[in-house]
C-alpha cells in the first residue's frame, strides 16, 4: 500500500507515545506512585497501535492486562488514563480500578479476568449487528488465553452469527512464566480459527505496517457482513508478566534476540532512510510526547481520591 508522508509520520508518533507511556507507567511504579500491579506491554507497540490505528471513532475496542497505552491510541484522555493508574476520582474507573480496568465509550474495557475479553467482544458484535450499525469490535487477547473455554464458544457463535469482531492476538510467547510450547496444544493460534470456519493470518507483530493492513483487511472482510477475523501477531513481551518478574524461566539470550527486533527502532530505521523523519524531527516529537505525559501526570496527582459514597457507585449489584 501507499502512505502518504503525514500518516507514516502519524503511526511512527503513535508508536513512540505508546512507548513513552509503557516507559513511564513502569517508571513511576517502581517510585512507588502506582498501586496495584503493571503488566508492561513493552516491545509490543506495533500490535497495539497497528491494531487501534485502523479502527474508526465509532469501533470498539477491548484489551486485557497488558495494553494501557492501546487506551491512549484509541481515544481516552491521558489525564483520565492517569488518574486510573492513580486510582482517582476522575479516572475512567473513578478510582476502582487501577491501571487494568481503564474502561470508557471507545473502549470497552481491559479486562483483568483471563478470557472475558471474548464474550464481551462478541456481545458488543451481537449488538451492532442487530441494530445494523457498520462497525466492529477489535478484541485484543494474549496467546495463553486461547486456552480458555470463553475463547472457544465465543468464536463459535462469532462465526456462526457472523458477527462483525476481529480477535487480534498478541502472542508474547508466554502466560506468565510458562512458554506457549509448554501450554498449548496448537503451534499457532491462528490454527484454532478453522475449527469455527473463521478466517486467520498471522503476522509480524513488530511490524505496524504488517498488523495495520490485515487489521484493515479484517475490518472491510466483517463490515461485508462475513464475520469474524482471527489475526495472530507474533511478538514478545520484553519485560516480565508484571513488574517485579524476575524472568528466571527465560535466558538472557532469547531477550535480546528480541530486544533487537525493537519494533519502533525498526519502524524509524525504515523511516529516517527514506527521509520521511529526521533525527531532529524526532527529538521535537518526543519532546512534546514528554510534555503532553508530564502534564497528564500533574493532572492526576491533584485530582480528588474517591469519596466514600462513590464506592456503590456504576456497580451492577
Ligand atoms: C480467569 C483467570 N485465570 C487466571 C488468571 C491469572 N492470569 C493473569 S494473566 C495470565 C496469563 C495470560 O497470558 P496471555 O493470555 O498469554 O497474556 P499475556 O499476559 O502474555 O499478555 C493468567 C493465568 C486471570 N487473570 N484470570
Amino acid at each position: 500500500m501507499n502512505y502518504s508522508h503525514d500518516f507514516l509520520q502519524k503511526m511512527y508518533i503513535n508508536l513512540l507515545k505508546a512507548r513513552m507511556l509503557e516507559e513511564k507507567i513502569v517508571e513511576l511504579y517502581h517510585q512507588g506512585r502506582v498501586p496495584g500491579s503493571v503488566h508492561s506491554g513493552v516491545g509490543e507497540e506495533a500490535t497495539f497501535v497497528g491494531g487501534c490505528l485502523a479502527l474508526g471513532k465509532n469501533d470498539y475496542m477491548m484489551t486485557t492486562h497488558r495494553a494501557v497505552c492501546a487506551n491512549w491510541i484509541k481515544g481516552i484522555e491521558i489525564n483520565k488514563i492517569f488518574c486510573d493508574l492513580f486510582g482517582k476520582r476522575e479516572g475512567t474507573n473513578h478510582g476502582k480500578g487501577a491501571a487494568i480496568r481503564i474502561c470508557s465509550k471507545e473502549v470497552l474495557g481491559m479486562s483483568g479476568t483471563q478470557g472475558g475479553v471474548f464474550v464481551i467482544a462478541t456481545g458488543a458484535a451481537l449488538s451492532l449487528k442487530l441494530l445494523n450499525k457498520k462497525n466492529v469490535v477489535l478484541a485484543f487477547f494474549g496467546d495463553d488465553t486461547s486456552n480458555r473455554g470463553t475463547f472457544h464458544e465465543s468464536l463459535n457463535l462469532a462465526s456462526l452469527w457472523k458477527l462483525p469482531v476481529i480477535f487480534l492476538c498478541d502472542n508474547n510467547q508466554y502466560g506468565i512464566s510458562i512458554n506457549m510450547t509448554k501450554s498449548t496444544a496448537v503451534a499457532n493460534i491462528a490454527d484454532r480459527a478453522s475449527a469455527y470456519n473463521i478466517t486467520a493470518k498471522i503476522v509480524d507483530g513488530n511490524s505496524i505496517l504488517e498488523v495495520y493492513e490485515t487489521t484493515k483487511e479484517a475490518i472491510d472482510y466483517a463490515l461485508s457482513g462475513n464475520g469474524p477475523y482471527l489475526i495472530e501477531a507474533k511478538t514478545y513481551r520484553c519485560r516480565g508478566h508484571m513488574e517485579g518478574d524476575q524472568c528466571s524461566y527465560r535466558t538472557r539470550e532469547e531477550e535480546n534476540h528480541w530486544l533487537k527486533k525493537c519494533p519502533i527502532k525498526r519502524f524509524e530505521n525504515e523511516l529516517l532512510e527514506k527521509g520521511i523523519i529526521t533525527n531532529s524531527w524526532i527529538d521535537m516529537e518526543k519532546k512534546k510526547i514528554v510534555k503532553v505525559i508530564e502534564e497528564a501526570i500533574g493532572f492526576a496527582e491533584n485530582n480528588e481520591d474517591p469519596y466514600e459514597e462513590d464506592l456503590f457507585k456504576d456497580i451492577y449489584a
